[in-house]
């Protein structure tokens, strides 16, 4: 299919391209089975400006947008969707300062992102607040020049890793979602701590952690915006991430796919090569019509996200659902198509399964998604 990216588009794709198949898939395996975070993978992004790709020019970025990183994403987690996880929570972690961030934030901090000096996460999720995001119990108090923060953040991809964190906290629990605020906050901060990392069942190369505030103290001027703009700041974060999901969920179901045809070519049973029988081959036409079908819409929604269109949300949210149940069926279908050897760790499809699965589950799970764009359909039926 062409999409008809440009030239530097497609320079990016095969920058991206590049360096998952000489840097990430030789180490992925055992990436996954240490649980080890890619530094040497993130340096390599770095040296390659894959970092700025989406911040202005005027930030030290290459003032692409959502496309540019959703072709750069989607190259990665082709490869190894730890790796893509790493790379695009750092993403994530950006946007409140880039959408919300004064002039000065934004000196201070996007500069050292876009170059890959620091890494950045994003604290949103709690041990009682996943789903429901307004019922958030961390506390952010006003006392002086300072605000204290109070509470713990679970789950926080690049946890620890990172050194820049946009943290959302309570600045008033009377007022529910209107009473959430959004901050910086910098690793290495007193009262500002981690807790042990996750042990997952994918995306294992990433790192999940705590995020542990106990009267931790920042600038008042590190607030994004004003106190009760947290929420808005939230969702808005994750319209502009959450067709990088889908772009995850488009790469790693290409890779699986990949994978499954080459073995379905060589793979011979009653005499030929199991491509060659229908039932077999109506699984990989499937996997190829779906796959294709959610890169057209990932790359429609970036588009549109782009273009500068004001309301993205329903729109984010259909991309991230589409793309991220393709992949994971494409990915189960991969292991059945490659049968036994697929269920083994010597072939790469079983770790793309078990990575795949967090996509229907984290930046809004798919149950959410489809409640965002009920509701979106709601809104304009009015
Ligand atoms: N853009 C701008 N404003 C938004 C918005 C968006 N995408 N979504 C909601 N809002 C506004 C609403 O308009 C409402 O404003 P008012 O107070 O003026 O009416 C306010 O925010 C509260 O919205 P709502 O009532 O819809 O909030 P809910 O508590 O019902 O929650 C969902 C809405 C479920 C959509 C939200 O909690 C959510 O996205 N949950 C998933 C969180 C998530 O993705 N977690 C993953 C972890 S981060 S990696």
């Amino acid at each position: 299919m062409d999409y008809f990216l440009t030239e530097e588009q497609i320079m990016i794709r095969d920058l991206a391209r590049q360096i998952a198949e000489e840097k990430v898939v030789p180490v992925r395996r055992e990436l996954d089975e240490k649980e080890e975070f890619p530094w040497e993978i993130m340096k390599v992004l770095a040296q390659s400006d894959l970092f700025g790709l989406f911040i202005p020019e005027e930030y030290g970025g290459l003032g692409k947008g959502s496309l540019e990183l959703c072709i750069a994403v989607e190259e990665l987690s082709r490869a190894c969707l730890g790796v893509s996880t790493t790379y695009a929570a750092n993403a994530l972690g950006t946007y409140p300062i880039l959408l919300f961030g004064s002039d000065e934030q934004k000196k201070k901090y996007l500069p050292d992102i876009a170059s890959g000096k620091r890494l950045v996460a994003f604290g949103l999720t709690e041990a009682n607040a996943g789903s429901d995001a307004a019922g958030i119990q961390t506390t952010a108090k006003l006392e002086g020049n300072e605000y204290v923060l109070n509470g713990t953040k679970q789950w926080i991809t690049n946890g620890g890793e990172a050194e820049i964190y946009t943290i959302i906290a309570m600045t008033d629990r009377t007022k529910g979602a209107r009473g959430a605020s959004a901050f910086i906050v910098e690793k290495g901060t007193p009262g500002f701590t981690f807790g042990k990392k996750e042990e997952k069942m994918g995306i294992r190369a990433s790192s999940t952690r705590e995020l542990i505030f106990e009267n931790c103290r920042i600038p008042k001027e590190n607030i994004l915006s004003k106190e009760g703009m947290g929420f808005i700041i939230a969702m808005k974060t994750l319209d502009n991430s959450r067709a990088g999901v889908g772009a995850q969920g488009v790469g790693v179901a290409q890779g699986a796919f990949d994978e499954a045809v080459k073995f379905a070519k060589q793979r011979v049973q009653f005499g030929h090569p199991i491509i060659t029988f229908q039932a077999v081959q109506h699984m990989l036409a499937d996997m190829a019509t779906e796959t294709e079908a959610a890169r057209a819409l990932v790359y429609s929604v970036a588009r549109y996200i782009d273009s500068g269109a004001k309301d993205i949300t329903k729109e984010s949210a259909m991309a991230k659902v589409y793309a991220t149940d393709i992949a994971m069926k494409v990915t189960v279908n991969a292991v059945q198509v490659m049968g036994g050897s697929g269920y083994m760790r010597e072939y790469p499809v079983e770790k793309m399964m078990r990575d795949a699965k967090i996509l229907q589950i984290y930046e809004g799970t798919n149950q959410i998604q489809r409640n965002v764009i009920g509701q979106a359909l709601i809104k304009k039926q009015r």
